[in-house]
């Protein structure tokens, strides 16, 4: 791969994990969640509410697969999306706002860093649903196909959804309409705090892909030049009309579950581990040793933290989403023949 690309797409992932950083700090406050004090008692409330989960260690995954995808290109994406989001175009300032809950944000507010979704880039939505990105990706890709379009539908999920039923009727309805999906098994070998390794039988992710006859290949995801490499061939064929592809990329979850997850269940050494294989150290290295001056990327980094700055900013200035408009956009309430 040559520099440039490669410095591409450490940008990529020097945005996600700067934005996720500041999501971190402004998610920490005197409120409780899940059961958790996120900070000292007194402490101001936290500006994001609820459980935020962090991809921050996995942004290879997000950056090498959305670098080959179009702007008409679609996506469905996790309750830990923000990387997919990011990476597919969405505006930082407006995802920012939408995890604090205000009406600048993509879904007014309303959404949250769960259910962010951006149609305008095709990023069809987050999901706190395990599983449930990958139906939805089928139906969209059999809508394209339907209608003799060229896109390709990127569906991410993690190493917990293979065990969902809907991994098996979505894997299998994409193989019997050729549909163009790319599947992108993102392991981070945690289920929320169940290791899956052993709580999955058989040989994994893409042997159970392959065992339906879709094409499947297993990728280090740390390393952004392999995912991208597997990609590119990968959303190429697929939008040639081969049919779903499926990608299974080990990578590492650093941060727990949700933000304020301590962790005490992870085995000693593993999270050193999981920081030690950094998407963005590796890419760095790479860089430096092919003549990329460190102060170039310096300045990506740098960059990326001043976008997030603003974002804040912006987020913090815009306003809470009216309280009469609580239920439009939320349900159809029809015609009211059904009451
Ligand atoms: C159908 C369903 N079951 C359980 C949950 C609770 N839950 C939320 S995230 C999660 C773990 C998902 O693990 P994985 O798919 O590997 O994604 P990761 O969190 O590692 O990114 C679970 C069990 C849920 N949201 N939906
Ligand atoms: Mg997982």
């Amino acid at each position: 791969m040559k520099s440039d690309d490669l410095l591409a797409l450490y940008r990529t992932m020097a945005r996600i994990r700067a934005f996720e950083e500041a999501a971190e700090v402004a998610s920490q406050g005197g409120v409780q969640v899940l059961g958790v004090a996120a900070a000292a008692a007194g402490a101001p409330p936290a500006k994001v509410r609820g459980p935020l989960h962090l991809s921050i260690g996995q942004e290879a995954v997000a950056a090498g697969v959305c670098a080959h995808l179009e702007r008409a290109d679609l996506l469905t994406s996790t309750h830990r999306g923000h990387g997919h989001t990011l990476a597919k175009g969405a505006d930082v300032n407006r995802m920012m706002a939408e995890l604090f809950g205000r009406s600048g944000g993509h879904n007014g507010g309303k959404g949250g860093s769960m259910h962010i979704a951006d149609f305008s880039v095709g990023m069809l939505g987050a999901n706190g649903v395990v599983g449930a990105g990958l139906p939805i990706a089928c139906g969209a890709a059999q809508a394209l196909k339907i209608r003799r379009l060229p896109q390709v539908v990127a569906c991410f999920f993690g190493d917990g959804a293979i065990n969902r039923g809907p991994f098996l009727e979505a894997l299998n309805w994409a193989a019997v309409y050729t549909l163009p999906v790319l599947f992108a098994c993102e392991d981070n070998r945690y289920s929320a705090t169940t290791v899956t390794g052993p709580m999955t039988a058989g040989e994994g992710a893409a042997a159970r892909a392959r065992s339906i006859g879709v094409e499947a290949e297993v990728v280090e995801g740390n390393d952004v030049e392999a995912v991208s490499a597997l990609a590119a061939r990968f959303v190429r064929e697929a939008r040639a009309g081969g049919g779903p592809r499926f990608i299974h990329a080990l990578t590492w979850r650093v941060k727990g579950h949700v933000s304020v997850d301590r962790q005490g269940y992870r085995e000693p050494g593993d999270i050193e581990a999981a920081r030690a294989a950094d998407p963005l150290g590796l890419a760095r290295e790479r860089l430096l040793a092919r003549g990329t001056p460190a102060a170039a990327l310096d300045a990506v980094l740098a960059d990326a933290r001043a976008e997030t700055e603003a974002a804040l900013r912006f987020a913090e200035s815009s306003p809470a989403p009216a309280a009469a408009e609580a239920y439009t956009d939320v349900q159809t309430l029809g015609a009211g023949a059904w009451r």
